[in-house]
């Protein structure tokens, strides 16, 4: 660790909030927090299995030396599908100290979403769990992509090599992890984050006006993440007893939360929606929560209003907004702030701007307009997509949100609409170019387009229109299935439309706001 340790001193930066981030890179800087540490512990609350810091460190080291044995160079792309899992960690730290890139895939995806990723990402090698390694296994037989291990069998390895000196020191600009995003338009993309953005946000998402101290913490988001990956990361850093689930299951997420006692959760709002109404809530004692912390989606104040109402324990209901290429939080609610519907201020290091959309200038009376943010933590670009890093990075350096919002006087920003065609269901991007793709490969479907439409439970699920192909006779189920068939269950259409032609402009772009306007229509 010492040789890494060189970096550490070389790049520190203070802000006027008075935070102090070392760019050291990732894996260094979250093994010295891990090494020697016997007292926390990272528990899995579907198993009950438990592991100490220090045991994780261990097998981080032990992983990065097996895999530089099993061939992985540097800057090489390691697909990374798994759910959250005592392993994940080793798994992340291992690939990033022999400096392989981590790239995090959602683990609920079928063979064909996994298959698309990994093609789009160059992925070399292909690390899963036991609870997907079938798709994981076609995929790598058909791509000829060696699958290395799952993560489960990580703690297996033996430490045949030296670990230490296996280890790789990373720059700051390098690319340390790789998350998906399908930004303001088209497919899910590389979100090429380096360690420097990773150590600006861990330290920026830990500042204390935003994050209260939290011994131990109940992690339920995945760690593929963006949202899901800065909590594990910010728990490191605050040593934090770790008690986290690899998917939601009420009874083990309300036991956890009875038996752990974490005053803080950081959620999405569809979680805080169950706790909110759900009969099964009052079966368990949920007091100890304090904080609630809600991110990726809008939070509404009649949610925040009903969750107070029933759990008057919880003295605050704050919410934060980011995006996969802003690392994660950008803006936050801080403790004391009161200005319910806000995303709160920018946090330390981060820059908003509010400008005409399509164009960098700012909008100076307080009105709407496109966000953009720029600072430390702005991604280094989409992998091998110069057209969408053009049409999303600034020259100086902002990102381009897709998101409608204006801010007030005090700096407080509120998301009023959005421009971009995302469509977030339970706070998960669901990119509607890719389930069309997919509806216009069924035989029966001529053209297709994809809107969100709202959800009282999801936030915004899916709903397509199609035009049927000559003489097809084909029924919204069979739309639904397919579907269902090929992607994971986040993207299941709500409902589908039969329309003659899909309206959209001579150059063959969908007309989306027309097919929305029809929806607000017929909703009323
Ligand atoms: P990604 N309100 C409305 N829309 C929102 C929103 C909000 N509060 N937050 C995100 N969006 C929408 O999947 C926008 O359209 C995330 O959502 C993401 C990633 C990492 C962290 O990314 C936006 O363009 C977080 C969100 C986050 N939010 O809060 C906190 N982290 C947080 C954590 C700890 O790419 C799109 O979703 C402490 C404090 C915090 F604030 C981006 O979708």
């Amino acid at each position: 660790l010492g040789r890494l340790l060189s970096y550490q001193s070389l790049y520190e930066c203070e802000d006027d909030h008075g935070l102090v981030v070392s760019e050291a890179s990732t894996h260094h800087n979250m093994l010295e927090q891990l090494s020697g540490n016997t007292s926390n512990t990272v528990e899995n609350m579907m198993t009950g299995k438990v592991m100490t810091y220090d045991e994780i460190a261990g097998n981080s080291l032990k992983t990065a030396s097996k895999l530089k044995a099993c061939g992985i160079n540097v800057g090489d792309h390691v697909m990374l599908y798994s759910p959250n899992n005592e392993n994940y960690i080793a798994s992340l730290l291992g690939i990033m100290a022999i400096g392989a890139i981590p790239c995090l895939a959602n683990p609920a995806y079928t063979e064909y979403e996994l298959g698309a990723l990994c093609k789009s990402s160059d992925a070399k090698y292909l690390i899963s769990s036991k609870v997907n390694n079938q798709i994981a296994q076609k995929i790598s037989a058909e791509q000829n992509i060696p699958l290395l291990c799952t993560v489960d069998d990580m703690a297996e390895f033996s430490a045949d090599c030296d670990p230490i000196s296996d280890l790789h020191a990373s720059h700051p600009d390098d690319v340390a992890v790789i998350g998906y995003s399908s930004g303001t338009t088209g497919l899910p993309k590389g979100v090429q984050l380096t360690h420097k953005n990773l150590a600006y946000e861990r330290k920026i998402a830990g500042y204390e006006k935003f994050s209260p101290p939290r011994p131990v913490q109940a992690l339920i988001m995945p760690w593929y993440h963006a949202f899901g990956f800065t909590q594990l990361g910010l728990s490191v850093d605050f040593h934090t007893d770790i008690k986290f689930l690899s998917h939601f299951d009420p009874a083990i997420f309300l036991q956890t939360i009875q038996q752990c006692r974490p005053t803080i959760l950081e959620v999405v709002p569809p979680l805080l929606l169950f706790l909110a109404k759900h009969p099964v809530v009052s079966k368990f004692d949920i007091s100890s929560l304090k904080y609630c912390v809600s991110g990726a989606a809008p939070l509404t104040k009649d949610l925040i209003d009903e969750l107070t109402a029933r759990h008057p324990h919880i003295i605050s209901c704050r919410q934060g907004y980011g995006m996969t290429e802003t690392t994660a939080a950008h803006t936050a609610q801080h403790l004391a702030c009161t200005k319910v519907g806000s995303v709160g201020t920018p946090l330390p290091f981060c820059t908003t701007k509010i400008v005409h959309p399509g164009t960098e200038d700012p909008v100076l009376d307080g009105g709407p307009g496109e966000i953009l943010m720029g600072g430390p933590v702005i991604m280094k670009g989409y992998y091998k997509n110069d057209k969408a890093n053009a049409e999303t990075l600034t020259e100086d350096g902002f990102v381009r949100s897709g998101d409608i919002g204006k801010m007030d006087k005090d700096g407080t920003l509120y998301i009023t609409d959005r421009l971009k065609e995302l469509i977030k269901v339970k706070g998960y991007q669901v990119a509607p170019a890719e389930l069309e793709g997919v509806l216009t490969t069924h035989p029966g479907i001529m053209d297709a387009a994809v809107i969100g439409v709202p959800d009282e439970r999801a936030g915004e699920v899916p709903k397509a229109f199609v035009t049927p192909a000559p003489g097809a006779n084909i029924t919204e189920e069979d739309v639904k299935n397919f579907i269902a068939s090929k992607m994971s269950v986040e993207k299941r259409l709500g409902s589908v439309e039969f329309l003659d032609a899909i309206p959209k402009l001579p150059s063959g772009k969908i007309l989306r706001k027309d097919l929305r306007k029809m929806e607000e229509s017929r909703r009323k």
